[in-house]
């Protein structure tokens, strides 16, 4: 029997068995083909940039660990890597970039320099992939980002020095929503903290406060640009304080009609990030989620089909909000080959929402509204062992991408092609 034709056969079996559930699983597959996830440039080359040859992720309390050969060194080699992740994950997705990814040719600006004519090259890259782009200031590898603060500096040099970078890259995400014909997210993370404990935390979140007013205080139409602000819990080197926290950004994007990032990473390690979508919703029309994987810290680890991971999709789609929800990956690993990185977390959301997608929401809430307990309980444990994995292979075959365990050799071989050229 061929391959397609096993799948096909598995997936009429597994629909039959979801359909007596009251599950539609077409459905759930047009669902699925729907939505997109943001794949972050940054795991192509363990968040270097092009600013200068063999750049290095430095301070800001984020660290990449590892040295496996072969990463991209350049745009062009950044671009064949994320052309073969996107030939291996189901469905359209759109491609997150950061400032320092600009094509700054032989004179590289300073970052409060850029502009749209440095990404105009990702734009026309994108219009002939058909993706939609989300952007990133970058706030951290960089001299005046040393001193562990940025837009909360008490040096009003480097405060302005980041405001205009911070514009800039607004500006930028404005151009590429508006050439693309899609709303470019552009997500704000800061490093700002202390290593020890600081007698004053007001000053730094009220300078922050500050400088926000002053970034935010440029409008832009939501059909080009809509704004995020990453909160954090702590980072390495920020373990006593950081300035901009939940609850400071919470408070400031409510205010301010903005988007909460929630990132997967930087709550307690106990504390559930699925819980806060529908408490944020109440206040808010849209989210921006980063899906990372912290082991014992914020170590952004490859994503994969994890509780946490379910959970969070599991939440977006019992709350009706996959069309507010927007979802972009966070991690690096440079231990391992990062286009499989890539396509290992990419696969991993989508199964999670595949799983999301297949829950008889209808029953459950019966359950729910009449008390039944055990029935719910008992219901979503067997739901576990639901044959989804025949669902996914077709969404993968209609998608017109290897199911099963099919790609794992291609990106063996494609790695290794990479480190021998590369060098
Ligand atoms: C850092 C934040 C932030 C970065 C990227 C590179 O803790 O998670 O989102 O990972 O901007
Ligand atoms: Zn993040």
């Amino acid at each position: 029997m061929s391959n397609q034709k096993r799948i096909e056969e598995a997936y009429e079996q597994a629909r039959e068995r979801y359909a007596e559930i009251g599950v539609d699983t077409d459905r759930a597959v047009d669902e699925l083909s729907s939505a997109s996830i943001s794949l972050h440039c940054w795991q192509g080359d363990d968040v270097g940039g092009f600013e200068k040859p063999d750049a290095s992720l430095s301070g800001g309390g984020i660290q990449v660990t590892g040295n496996y050969p072969g990463k991209a060194r350049n745009i062009s080699e950044l671009r064949h890597d994320l052309k073969k992740a996107f030939s291996l994950i189901p469905g359209r997705h759109r491609l997150n970039l950061h400032a320092i990814y600009g094509q700054f040719g032989q004179k590289v600006p300073e970052r409060d320099q850029i502009g749209p004519e440095h990404f105009s090259g990702w734009v026309e890259w994108a219009k002939t992939h058909g993706l939609k782009l989300d952007f990133n200031a970058t706030l951290f590898s960089h001299p005046k980002a040393d001193e562990g603060y940025t837009l909360s500096s008490r040096d009003t040099g480097i405060r302005k020095f980041w405001i205009e970078h911070v514009k800039r890259a607004r500006e930028i995400s404005a151009y590429m929503g508006k050439e693309l014909g899609s709303p470019c997210i552009h997500n704000l993370w800061i490093p700002d903290g202390e290593k020890d404990v600081p007698v004053d935390r007001f000053s730094p979140r009220e300078r922050l406060l500050e400088s926000l007013d002053d970034i935010y205080s440029v409008k832009y139409p939501h059909t080009q640009v809509k704004d995020a602000v990453e909160s954090k819990l702590f980072g390495i080197g920020s373990e006593s304080f950081v300035v901009g926290s939940h609850e400071f950004y919470m408070g400031y994007a409510m205010k301010s009609g903005i988007m909460v990032c929630l990132d997967l990473g930087h709550f307690h390690p106990t504390e559930s990030v699925a819980d806060k979508i529908s408490a944020v919703l109440q206040f808010s029309d849209e989210v921006l989620l980063h899906v990372s994987r912290g082991v014992r810290w914020d170590s952004d680890h490859v994503v994969i089909l994890n509780d946490e991971v379910t959970a969070v999709m599991q939440e977006i789609v019992r709350c009706g909000a996959l069309g507010c929800v927007h979802i972009a990956l966070d991690y690096f690993d440079a231990t391992l080959n990062r286009v499989g990185a890539w396509v290992t977390g990419a696969r991993a959301a989508m199964k999670g929402l595949l799983l999301a997608l297949l829950e008889p929401n209808i029953k459950l809430r019966e359950y729910e509204d009449a008390g039944l307990n055990f029935e719910r309980l008992a219901m979503l444990e067997e739901l576990k062992t639901m044959p989804a994995g025949d669902i996914w292979n077709y969404f993968c075959l209609k998608s017109g991408v290897p199911a099963g365990m099919d790609w794992i050799e291609e990106v063996s071989a494609y790695g290794q092609e990479a480190a021998s050229q590369r060098g």
